[in-house]
C-alpha cells in the first residue's frame, strides 16, 4: 500500500503454520517460568546483557514514536543503598498506615513488608522514568501522547528480555517515588515509573505459591 511518506520495506520473518504453533508454545513455556522474586544473588550482572535488554526495551512501540522513556541502570553499591534507604522510608509509612486495609489484605499472600534489603543484593536497578512531555533543544515543551501506555509496553519488553537472558527481576513501586528522580538527578519532565530490581536469582530463591495462581485463558480472553 503506497503511503505518501518516505518508507522502507518491512523486514519481518514469518513462518509456516506448524512452526508458528511450535514457536508460540515454546515462547509461552519460556514466559510461564517468569516470576517476580525478592531473592537475589549478591552478584554483579554483565553490563553487555543489561545493555542488550535495554536496546530491546527501546524497540517498543510508542505513541507517535515519541519513545517517552528514560532508563537509569544503577550498579553503584552506594547509590543502590541510598535508593534502598529512601524506599524503605516510604515503605515504612505505607505499611504503618498509608495503605488501606483493603490494599494490605490484597498484599498479604505476597508476604511483602518494608524490608527492601534485596536492593543492596541485586546486581542492578533499572529505574524507569516516563517523560510526561519532551524538552526541545530551545527549552520548549513537546506534548507526548499515550505516555503511560508507551512506558508500560517498553517495561514489558525489558522484563521479557531480562527473563530470556536468564536474569530475574522485581517490579518495585514504592509510593511516592519522587525520591528516585531526586537521587538520580533526572530533569523536571520525568516521573519515576518503576524501580526494576534486576539480578541473578539466589540459588534458594523462592516465590509465593500465590504467584502460581494464574487465570485460565477462558477467564481473561473472549474470542468474538
Ligand atoms: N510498594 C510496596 C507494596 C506493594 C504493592 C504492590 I500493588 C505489590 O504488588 C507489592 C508490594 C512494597 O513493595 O512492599
Amino acid at each position: 500500500m503506497p503511503l505518501n511518506i518516505p518508507t522502507v520495506p518491512l523486514k519481518m520473518q514469518t513462518y509456516p503454520e506448524t512452526e508458528m504453533h511450535q514457536r508460540a508454545r515454546d515462547f509461552f513455556e519460556l514466559m510461564s517460568a517468569r516470576h517476580s522474586t525478592r531473592d537475589f544473588a549478591d552478584k554483579a550482572v554483565p553490563h553487555e546483557v543489561i545493555q542488550a535488554c535495554l536496546e530491546t526495551a527501546g524497540r517498543a512501540p510508542s505513541g507517535a514514536n515519541q519513545q517517552p522513556w528514560h532508563f537509569v541502570a544503577v550498579t553503584d553499591p552506594d547509590i543502590k543503598h541510598q535508593i534502598r534507604l529512601a524506599a524503605e522510608e516510604e515503605e515504612r509509612a505505607f505499611y504503618a498506615g498509608r495503605a488501606s486495609d483493603e490494599w494490605l489484605a490484597a498484599l498479604a499472600p505476597l508476604g511483602t513488608d518494608e524490608d527492601k534489603s534485596f536492593i543492596d543484593r541485586a546486581g542492578c536497578l533499572i529505574v524507569i522514568f516516563a517523560q510526561s512531555y519532551g524538552l526541545k533543544d530551545d527549552g520548549g515543551k513537546e506534548k507526548h501522547y499515550y505516555v503511560q501506555e508507551s512506558v508500560g509496553i517498553a517495561t514489558g519488553f525489558l522484563i521479557t528480555a531480562l527473563h530470556n537472558a536468564g536474569l530475574a527481576c522485581l517490579t518495585h513501586t514504592p509510593s511516592p517515588m519522587g525520591f528516585l528522580a531526586e537521587l538520580l538527578n533526572r530533569p523536571k519532565n520525568e516521573r519515576a515509573y518503576i524501580n526494576l530490581v534486576v539480578g541473578y536469582p539466589a540459588e534458594d530463591a523462592e516465590i509465593p505459591t500465590h504467584a502460581l495462581q494464574k487465570k485460565r485463558l477462558e477467564e481473561f480472553v473472549s474470542f468474538v
